[in-house]
């Protein structure tokens, strides 16, 4: 298993395992219980500097070498990127993509 999702139950966390779903990627879930402060653990900290969950470390990222993407925006862009799919080329079309992306999820 390559990927390895950071996450509590938290509507941002959900958005990742949604996207991990749909691009049908298998990855394995570290649960992190934000009620409990396990987002200061200094291990979590070196994947998460901000202390906030979903984390993604990708043990095969870019040229083989492992990676750590914080940020839920940023890391649907990087499995976007990583398998082509859900960004489309077109400049326009793109930038409607990326907006989404970008859009916090708070609980209601
Ligand atoms: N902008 C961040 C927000 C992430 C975020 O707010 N995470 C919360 C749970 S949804 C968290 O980990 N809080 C723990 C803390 O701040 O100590 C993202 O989209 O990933």
């Amino acid at each position: 298993m390559t990927l390895h999702l950071h996450a509590f139950d938290t509507p941002n966390a959900r958005k990742i395992s949604v996207a991990l779903e749909e691009m049908g990627l298998p990855y394995e879930v570290h649960v992190v219980d934000i009620t409990q402060g396990e987002q200061f653990d200094p291990a979590f900290l070196a994947i998460s500097p901000n202390n906030k969950i979903p984390a993604l470390v990708d043990t095969d990222g870019p040229a083989g070498a492992p990676i750590s993407v914080f940020e839920s925006g940023a890391i649907l862009l990087y499995l976007a990127e990583k398998t082509g799919q859900f960004l489309p080329k077109d400049p326009v079309a793109r930038v409607a993509v990326q907006r989404g992306f970008a859009v916090p999820l708070r609980r209601g």
